[in-house]
């Protein structure tokens, strides 16, 4: 057959078979997450995914990339943007670059505690925000939030007070502000990915880094020379799960429906596990030897003063909203 023909024929074919594929609609959601598996956010999308193939008889499935094998949080947003991943869990601290918005809640000792962040990702301003991310130019779809506790600091040398990081490199999460929060507790912020930190501290790079109990337990960070977890408690920070605007779009009505009902299901699924995970790694890590040190933190919550003003500036009414809340 001559090759235009062979095209004809296979153009002809390929608009037989087109509308076949488009009218069974099978979608695989690639979903990313750095935690490996058996953490609450991992097993909460996973639920997920099993909920929306159950409620679409298998039309749309999940599939979990667990422990960062698609790339480091950064990488995994912008995968998400273009649509290569379809869902992303990811700690808002790595959105503030994207939806400068979402800043907010990033700051230091922004909640009083956990309750209080809890009571506002329930809430209205946690809608509002998911909405914000939704609305924004960063093609990604803000599904729900997640708990992650509260995050200390962990290093080679005992820290008590901000002077006792004079000269310490923290790792920190790739936000700016996160830098600054660093610097102004005392440290040198560095920031780089999750998945760097573990040989970043074994081989010394870095002297110490901040995260809650679940993840310092399941990275080994604990293992790297990490003696003292100092009880800083200086962020608060949600994670965030979003999906990509570019498959968000391709959804029918009904089916995005239910990606968000079963949304803001993992979002509560989520905080049952997390309540018990924290429970056992502090445990796991008090076993392993890991010295817990309680502080009074309000050094390190004047030290970082400027950092509230300077980033807070532009949100003075939603702080107030947010203080007001009980
Ligand atoms: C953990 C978050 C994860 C971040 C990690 C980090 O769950 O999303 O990647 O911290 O510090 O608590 O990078």
């Amino acid at each position: 057959m001559p090759p235009f023909k062979i095209l004809r024929h296979s153009l002809a074919a390929l608009t037989l078979i087109a509308p076949l594929c488009v009218s069974a609609q099978n979608i695989v959601l690639k979903a990313a997450d750095v935690h490996p598996t058996g953490y609450p956010n991992v097993v909460a999308v996973e639920n997920l995914g099993k909920k929306l193939e159950a409620a679409t008889s298998g039309r749309i499935k999940m599939q979990m990339f667990p422990g960062g094998v698609l790339g480091s949080e950064k990488e995994v947003v912008e995968q998400t943007q273009i649509g290569a991943i379809q869902i992303a869990r990811i700690s808002l601290g790595v959105l503030g670059p994207v939806v400068p918005e979402v800043n907010i809640f990033n700051m230091p000792f922004m909640f009083r505690d956990e309750a209080h962040l809890r009571q506002i990702i329930d809430g209205p301003i946690g809608q509002e925000l998911l909405d914000k991310i939704s609305s924004s130019s960063a093609r990604l779809i803000a599904l729900g939030f997640m708990d992650s506790g509260t995050r200390n600091l962990y290093s080679r040398k005992a820290v008590r007070k901000p002077e006792d990081l004079k000269g310490q490199k923290i790792r920190v999460m790739g936000n700016p502000l996160f830098v600054d929060t660093m610097n102004a507790m005392g440290g040198n912020g560095i920031s780089m990915g999750h998945g760097e930190v573990f040989s970043a501290l074994q081989t010394g790079v870095i002297d110490g880094a901040e995260n809650n109990p679940p993840t310092f337990f399941t990275s080994n960070q604990y293992t790297a020379g990490m003696k003292y977890y100092t009880q800083t408690r200086h962020l608060i920070i949600p994670e965030i799960f979003v999906m990509s605007k570019v498959t968000w779009d391709k959804l029918s009505a009904p089916d995005q429906a239910l990606v968000k009902k079963f949304g803001r299901e993992a979002q509560l699924e989520q905080r049952e596990l997390w309540n018990k995970s924290v429970t056992e790694y502090v445990a796991k890590l008090k076993a392993a030897g890991v010295e817990f040190i309680d502080i009074d933190n309000k050094p390190f919550y004047e030290a970082t003063a400027p950092v509230r003003a300077k980033y807070g500036v532009q949100f003075a009414d939603l702080m107030k909203r947010i203080a007001e809340v009980k």
